[in-house]
């Protein structure tokens, strides 16, 4: 028998060196800022297809930007959601409430008043107009920059400021980081701080639903990042063998602390892209344009509601400020990028939309804002007699050992016997503070 050729590999032939891609954010501190590679199609363009269209029939819509919002200040084309001026103002109210919020709780880390804070500056469509297309007890499972949400939902500031503080008003007993709230009654999931973690809980969540024979439907929010965890696709595998009622919101702030989209995948294809590898319906959105963002969710949700499936949507949008307190972006990025940011400002945008047909003035903006500030600042006040950082006013140290077994066992009882003792000789009293 003939001897085969050996075709197994030599090293020193002629192929070429195998080399990787390593990605570059488009700029660094110092460097001219261009975004002309950022494709923002007209508003009113993209088609809005039936709520029950197969996801492989509206692949563009995953590559496309879903705008309503014009240059000229007009609502435009299908997905114009024809909402009343009352609810345009109620909108704008909330988002222009998160704005006061953050700028407050950022200027009371800086006192020292509490140890941690997160804006979400540039970003407030993605959740307070998306969330407000959503019912009031649909079960929302969001990141850690979703206080629009909150402040939509009417979930009293007291309270977060509470959390916030970690003070004895602090419904969650100083359990967790400051800003990852948590209310039952607001049907809000306690926010993790391990990311991606909440999608697989918003699809399980979802799946319960629907085997109870529920109505209510789960949506969560992720950060663009974060879809590189494996949480993340076990999720959308879950949410689209069973047609799970869910909506799974990304949104793209272009930034994952200091690391840019790019390394999540953003140079390859969008994230709403990633829908269509899985079977569901995938849109992708102006995230600062309130009406798309409303559009998009109402979208989704009449879609989950019937049971015609999950559906991923993308809200393209900038982190107009640091990561968080913790945070400075001027080390990685550069400062022009929020004014080059292509898509604008999504509370300026929307104001003008109001005062564009007549509904609105920057008069009255101006009294809003201000009473925006004080409310805040009045409810910043109250919040504070409950304690604040470093004060002591917590709820005594002794209940980090409580709520979670039904009876404690033997090694946690002695660890808790030996804080106390610890405490006493130090203090000399186990609460000296109360
Ligand atoms: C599992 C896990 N990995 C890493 C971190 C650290 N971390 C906290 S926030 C963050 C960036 C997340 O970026 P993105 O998902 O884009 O959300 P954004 O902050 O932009 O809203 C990282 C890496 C974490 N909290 N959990
Ligand atoms: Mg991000």
């Amino acid at each position: 028998m003939a001897n085969q050729a050996d075709t197994t590999p030599q090293s020193g032939d002629n192929r070429p060196a195998l080399a990787l891609h390593v990605p570059e954010p488009r700029s660094r501190p110092g460097d001219p800022v261009n975004f002309a590679d950022v494709v923002v199609g007209k508003a009113g363009d993209q088609p809005r297809p039936d709520e029950s269209t197969k996801p492989e029939d509206m692949k563009d819509l995953a590559y496309d930007l879903v705008r309503v919002l014009g240059d000229d200040n007009k609502a435009h084309g299908p997905w114009d959601p024809k909402l009343d001026p009352d609810t345009l103002r109620t909108m704008l109210g909330h988002m222009a409430m998160v704005r006061a919020f953050d700028e407050r709780m950022f200027r009371g880390q800086r006192q020292g008043k509490t140890s941690f804070y997160m804006k979400c500056t540039g970003e407030e469509a993605t959740s307070v107009a998306a969330s407000m297309a959503l019912a009031s007890d649909d079960m929302v499972f969001p990141s850690y920059r979703q206080q629009g949400i909150l402040i939509a939902r009417g979930y009293p500031l007291i309270e977060m400021i509470n959390q916030i503080y970690s003070n004895k008003g602090d419904k969650l007993l100083g359990r967790q980081l400051p800003i990852m709230y948590s209310s039952r009654e607001h049907s809000f999931f306690s926010i993790s701080g391990n990311l991606a973690t909440q999608t697989p809980q918003a699809v399980g969540w979802a799946m319960a639903s629907a085997i109870k024979g529920d109505s209510r439907i789960a949506a969560t929010w992720v950060g663009e990042g974060s879809t590189a965890e494996g949480d993340f696709h076990s999720a959308c595998t879950f949410a689209t063998v069973y047609n799970a009622p869910v909506i799974l919101n990304v949104i793209n702030n272009q930034w994952a602390i200091s690391s840019f989209s790019g390394f999540a995948g953003g140079e390859r294809t969008t994230f709403a892209a990633r829908a269509l590898g899985y079977g569901i319906a995938g849109l992708r959105v102006d995230g600062n344009d309130a009406l798309a963002c409303f559009a998009a969710q109402q979208w989704a949700a009449n879609r989950a509601r019937a049971n015609q499936g999950p559906s991923l949507i993308e809200y393209f949008t900038y982190r107009a400020e640091g990561h968080s307190t913790s945070d400075d972006p001027s080390g990685y990025r550069s400062a022009q990028e929020r004014e080059e940011w292509p898509l604008g400002d999504p509370v300026m945008r929307l104001k003008n939309h109001l005062i564009e047909i007549g509904e609105w003035d920057e008069e009255r903006q101006t009294v809003m804002d201000l009473k925006c500030a004080e409310e805040v600042k009045a409810t910043t006040k109250e919040a504070e007699k409950n304690g604040i950082l470093g004060h002591g006013m917590h709820h005594p140290f002794h209940t980090m050992f409580e709520d979670v077994f039904e009876e404690l066992p033997w090694h946690l009882k002695e660890q808790a016997e030996q804080a106390t003792r610890e405490r006493i000789t130090k203090f000399g009293s186990e609460r000296p503070y109360e």
